[in-house]
């Protein structure tokens, strides 16, 4: 008989200080998706908010942000740990701000464009040419630091993880499916690329479904 040995309990237990850690982080990248959402001024709130603070036109879906940004925290961990190569596709539509958070916050999209640099002025012009015309997409445009390609058409998450992986045997692609993506025809039939995938001359697809209860069942109405 196999014994499959099981991971070395420091690299697979998550320790309270850690989780503490890893939670502050996924906060502040919350707090940079409401800020590129909703604010134009005082990003910090270091003043009292005023109406003219506030973005006239709101665009980026809030409710998409939290999931990404939390699977790109806990993402990091695993690739830190266990040395791995992986990427991250995301479906849910608009909802960039669940990555430009994360990117600002580890300093690349200050390296990138300086003048969204680290500090009170970058920031405010972070959150304000957030869904602009001609600045920062709500999709994750190419302009995003370490994107390789555009969305904006829901449905071809899951095809293009497993694109990335065919004959790429190290990569796993972590693929997050927006629950509304998750009903186009594409997306539906994507599921069944997995009978393509070889485990030994591919790589891995871990799907993740951002279910977040847009559809009550059994509602009366
Ligand atoms: C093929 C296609 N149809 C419609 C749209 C318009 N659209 C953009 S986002 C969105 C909702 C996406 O829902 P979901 O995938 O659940 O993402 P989330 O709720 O997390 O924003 C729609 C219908 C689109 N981008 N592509
Ligand atoms: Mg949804």
């Amino acid at each position: 008989m196999t014994t499959i040995p099981s991971a070395p309990a420091t690299t697979s237990q998550l320790s309270d200080a850690e989780a503490e850690r890893l939670h502050a982080w996924w906060q502040a990248a919350n707090y940079l998706a409401v800020g590129m959402i909703y604010l134009q001024d005082n990003p910090l709130l270091r003043e009292p908010l005023r109406p003219e603070h506030i973005k006239n036109r709101l665009l980026g879906h809030w409710g998409s942000s939290p999931g990404q940004s939390f699977l790109w925290t806990h993402a990091n961990r695993v690739i830190r740990n266990h040395d791995l190569d992986m990427i991250y596709l995301s479906g849910p539509g608009h909802g960039a701000p669940g990555m430009l958070g994360p990117v600002y916050l580890d300093g690349s999209y200050s390296e990138v464009y300086p003048d969204k640099s680290q500090d009170m002025a970058g920031l405010q012009r972070f959150f304000k040419q957030f869904s602009f015309p001609g600045h920062i997409g709500s999709h994750c445009t190419p302009e995003t630091p370490g994107s390789i390609h555009e969305g904006g058409e829901l449905g071809y998450v899951l095809s293009h993880a497993c694109g990335a992986v065919f004959d790429n045997p190290d990569l796993i692609a972590l693929a997050c499916v927006g629950d509304g993506e998750a009903e186009t025809g594409p997306l539906a039939t994507a599921w069944h690329i997995n009978k393509f995938l070889n485990p030994i001359r591919d790589g891995a697809v871990l799907p993740v479904l951002s279910w977040r209860g847009s559809r009550r069942r059994n509602s009366p109405a």
